[in-house]
């Protein structure tokens, strides 16, 4: 998979991706990261970007012709599947969204600042817009990265142990029971007697147990659609 991330502040975007697994998928050739530094595109002078908004108001509006210039060669190079514009009136992302994203091969991202692009391009570019939530940041990057890691992690070769995203929380729609490691007894506070019991079918039918109670006590809203799909 590639991912073209437009953006005005290209720093932000080098720490996410260069460790752990976001480096092994690069590492191993499943994912490209290539950010463009949307002021080396801007026809405008001194790297300008944004502009005031018409009808007058607070905030600067990222112009139309500098995303529209780097949309369209990146377009020229070859066909993208989505572009997705970070946005916190987007769609909210969940883990569904991820796994349809995974089986993109290319993909654009365009990471907002100030008070947001200019509507044109949403409406003659973007084909999808993403929120991570109801808050707001002060640009799209960190959210940009939120989407690469969750996406990028699911391409298959990424994981070393290849079960071990289908047991995530929200993969089946429930939350993740809860995990241990040595030692057996840490300060008096013992791991569950079942964990060392040594029976596999014993041990799922635990987990799964304290995966719907946490979902139910947590998150009840998601047992009402877990199953679907
Ligand atoms: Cl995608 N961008 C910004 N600026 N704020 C957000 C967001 C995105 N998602 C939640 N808050």
């Amino acid at each position: 998979m590639r991912i073209d991330i437009i953006t005005v502040l290209p720093e932000l975007l080098e720490s996410p991706f260069a460790h752990s697994m976001m480096k092994r998928a690069q590492a191993r050739g499943l994912l490209e990261v290539h950010t463009h530094d949307l002021r080396d595109h801007t026809p405008y002078k001194h790297g300008q970007v944004d502009d005031y908004q018409f009808g007058g108001g607070a905030g600067m509006v990222m112009m139309p012709e500098p995303l529209a210039l780097v949309i369209e060669k990146l377009k020229e190079e070859r066909q993208y599947d989505e572009i997705i514009f970070m946005t916190p009136d987007g769609l909210q992302f969940e883990q569904k969204m991820a796994n349809k994203l995974s089986l993109a091969a290319n993909l654009i991202i365009i990471c907002g600042h100030y008070k947001g692009i200019d509507e044109r391009i949403r409406q003659h570019f973007v084909s999808m817009e993403i929120s991570i939530g109801d808050y707001v940041l002060s640009g799209g990057e960190l959210a940009a990265a939120v989407v690469v890691d969750a996406v990028g992690r699911l391409l298959p070769g990424v994981l070393n142990d290849e079960t071990s995203a289908l047991s995530d929380s929200y993969q089946d729609g429930v939350l993740a029971p809860p995990v241990y490691t040595r030692p057996a007894d840490f300060r008096g506070w013992k791991v569950p007697d079942v964990l060392l019991c040594g029976d596999p079918k014993k041990i799922e039918a635990w987990r799964h147990e304290q995966s719907l109670q946490r979902t139910a006590e947590r998150r009840p809203g998601l047992l009402d659609n877990a199953g679907q799909e």
